[in-house]
C-alpha cells in the first residue's frame, strides 16, 4: 500500500476510533451513530434514529468486522489497512461492492430536506458529528470536494471522492480531503 494511502487508512481509523483506546470495535460504531443521532435532532426510538443505528450495525458487521483477523472482535488500525487494501483498494470492483452502498446511505443521511443535493450545511452536520471534525476542516474539505464549486456535492462527486479516498495513491487527489486535512507525517 502507497505511503498517501497508509496515511488516508490511519486518519479515518483516528476518526472511527470514538473512545480514542486504539482500536474500533462495535461500541466505536454505537458512540458514531448517537454522535450522529444527536447532531441531527432525530427522537431516540423515531424510525431515522433506528435507520441511522442499523446502517452502522451493518457497516460493523459487513465491512468492518471482516477485516477481523484475529478474531478478537476489534479491528486495529494494522488490520483496518490491511482490510481496505484487500477488499477494496486492491480489486477494480471494491470501491463498487463494499464501500459505494455505505457512501450513498450516508449521502441519504446526509440529504436532511431530500433535495438530492448536500449543501455545505448538511456536509457539516455529518463531517462534525459523525466524524469528529472540526468545522475548519469540514469547510476546506467541502470546497476540495464540490469539484464544479456549485455549492452542493452531487451523488456522482461523493463517490468520486470517496473512490479516490479509498484507491487512489494520487497525493493530489481532491478525495483525499474527504474526512478533512490528512495529519502530516512526523
Ligand atoms: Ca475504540
Ligand atoms: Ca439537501
Ligand atoms: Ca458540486
Amino acid at each position: 500500500m502507497s505511503d498517501v494511502l497508509h496515511r488516508k487508512m490511519a486518519h479515518l481509523f483516528a476518526l472511527l476510533d470514538v473512545d480514542d483506546d486504539g482500536t474500533v470495535d462495535r461500541m466505536d460504531y454505537t458512540a458514531s451513530a448517537d454522535r450522529l443521532v444527536t447532531a441531527f435532532g432525530f427522537a431516540p426510538g423515531s424510525a431515522e434514529s433506528l435507520r441511522v443505528r442499523d446502517r452502522y450495525a451493518r457497516l460493523w458487521d459487513e465491512v468492518t468486522l471482516p477485516m477481523d483477523v484475529d478474531g478478537d472482535e476489534r479491528v486495529d488500525v494494522a488490520e483496518f489497512a490491511a482490510g481496505f487494501d484487500t477488499f477494496v483498494t486492491a480489486r477494480e470492483e471494491g470501491y463498487r461492492e463494499h464501500v459505494a452502498p455505505v457512501a450513498d446511505a450516508f449521502y441519504d443521511l446526509m440529504d436532511v430536506d431530500g433535495d438530492g443535493r448536500i449543501t455545505r450545511t448538511e456536509y457539516l452536520r455529518m463531517a462534525v458529528s459523525a466524524f469528529r471534525m472540526s468545522e475548519d476542516a469540514g469547510r476546506t474539505a467541502f470546497d476540495h470536494l464540490d469539484l464544479d464549486s456549485n455549492g452542493w456535492l452531487s451523488r456522482e462527486e461523493l463517490h468520486l471522492a470517496n473512490e479516490q479516498y479509498f484507491r487512489s495513491a494520487d497525493e493530489q487527489a481532491p478525495g483525499n480531503w474527504l474526512f478533512g486535512p490528512l495529519p502530516s507525517v512526523t
